[in-house]
């Protein structure tokens, strides 16, 4: 079956308000996810291998074969834009308690952990996305990825939160100023909800 373009869990205008508006939510979740969907069921229906498999076999499968590069670029922007999607929230930027007591622990306060998240994220040169990771050592970490990277292709850890820092995520909304789209998304629109049921 193809894929589709999963709903986003809110209107178009929920984070208006928050730091990222209707255009911005029209032209990234309408347009751009959705062209990597489309170009990932294109590679998928020209290739009996690939045919059947999930979207985290598929990422998986590409990530280490240089034959299957537009697979993977396609598949991990699909598999990132959905899990980006469901780090949003028309109520962000309120850590729940087990969330912070282990981010406490982890990075020695909140404050510490937000700069290392934006270090990840305004370090990361050109396109990408910065993430917050149980790593497989069971603490928390901050961690960055080029183009379609994911840490589900890296296995250094399991994926909690994700911010996209490509510049069509913030370029209606903030212009040139990725760090301010980045505190902005970390105070304002991060799901720290998501993350912490993502913690399992
Ligand atoms: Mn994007």
């Amino acid at each position: 079956m193809a894929f589709e373009l999963p709903a986003l869990d809110f209107a178009q205008t929920a984070l208006a308000d928050r730091g990222m508006c209707q255009e911005t939510l029209e032209l990234h979740h309408g347009k751009h996810h959705q062209t990597y969907i489309t170009a990932l069921n294109g590679l998928v229906e020209k290739n009996a291998a690939l045919q059947g498999k999930s979207l985290e076999e598929l990422v998986k499968l590409s990530a280490t074969d240089a034959a299957l590069t537009p697979v993977f670029n396609n598949a991990g922007q699909h598999w990132n834009h959905s899990f980006f999607w469901k780090s949003l929230s028309p109520k962000g930027g309120a850590i729940p308690a087990k969330l912070k007591a282990k981010i406490e622990a982890d990075f020695g306060s909140v404050e510490a952990f937000k700069e290392s998240f934006k270090t990840a994220a305004t370090t990361q040169f050109g396109s990408g996305w910065a993430w917050l990771i149980l790593g497989k050592d069971g603490k928390l970490k901050t961690t960055k990825s080029g183009n379609a990277g994911t840490p589900i292709a890296t296995g250094e850890g399991k994926p909690l939160l994700v911010i996209d820092v490509w510049e069509h995520a913030y370029y209606v909304d903030f212009r040139n100023r990725r760090p301010d789209f980045t505190t902005n998304f970390l105070d304002k629109l991060a799901n720290y909800e998501f993350a912490e049921a993502n913690l399992g």
